[in-house]
């Protein structure tokens, strides 16, 4: 047999098995191995030597074959504190099988690999569910400031809050880089890509329904200043 009727008989062995080798970066590529459920499992977004839990979110009412996302961000009852300082929300925190944030490094090195739409589903303490989509979303390095880069938007009910925050740096209590004179992520007790200074917060205090003005899981074109969410959970996934 010749060394190229070899080849020709190994090749489609090897590509039907590649997928399998490498390591998963986000749940995609989860998802591509052959796990096709919801659930918690380990992704390498900073490669192999780095892996990190995160839930992945396989299903999604409105699109049958598999949501493929990778939650980045999830409240849902206010066991995490999310107010917390600059090294906590560069690295991640809380739990993948609960609330918690992936980490900005994390973001940023997903969305440095591949191109990502962003989902944010949302839901209020009488049970209403709403979404929207960006079609494009990205997250600059540590030393451009974690700048957001969102456009693309599809309202799934929630309308365009998050718009106003396309551009910004992030900011901690401890590391004001909002355009706003006055410190947001102490103002708004949250970590955020705060600018003048929020019209959504999805890592302020969770509250439970109705609170005080601007502190908690706020929507603005949704539900105000003044109301803050039950549940809220962002994921990223690659566009095919
Ligand atoms: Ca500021």
């Amino acid at each position: 047999m010749q060394a190229l009727d070899v080849l020709i008989l190994l090749l489609p062995v090897a590509v039907n098995t590649l997928p399998y080798n490498i390591t998963p970066v986000d749940c995609a590529d989860v998802y591509r191995r052959g796990f096709g459920h919801s659930g918690v499992f380990t992704i390498y977004p900073a490669g192999t030597t780095s892996p990190i839990q995160v839930y992945c979110d396989m299903g999604c009412e409105d699109q049958p074959g598999g949501g493929k996302w990778t939650v980045i961000q999830k409240r849902k009852d206010g066991t995490v504190n999310f107010y917390r300082g600059w090294d906590q929300y560069r690295s991640g925190f809380g739990q993948a099988s609960g609330e918690y944030w992936l980490g900005l490094e994390n973001i940023h090195l997903l969305t440095q690999r591949k191109k990502y739409e962003l989902r944010v589903d949302l839901e209020d303490f009488e049970g209403a569910k709403v979404h929207v989509q960006y079609s494009s979303f990205s997250v600059d390095s540590e030393h451009e400031g974690y700048k957001l880069h969102l456009s693309g938007f599809k309202d799934g009910g929630a309308g365009k809050s998050m718009d106003e925050h396309n551009g910004q740096k992030f900011s901690t209590f401890d590391k004001d880089q909002g355009t706003h004179v006055t410190n947001c992520a102490k103002s708004y007790l949250g970590g955020w890509w705060y600018g003048e200074c929020h019209s959504v917060n999805p890592n302020g205090v969770y509250l439970w329904g109705d609170s005080i003005y601007g502190i908690g899981i706020n929507w603005v074109s949704w539900k105000g200043y003044k109301y803050s969410l039950k549940a809220i959970e962002m994921k990223i996934r690659p566009v095919e």
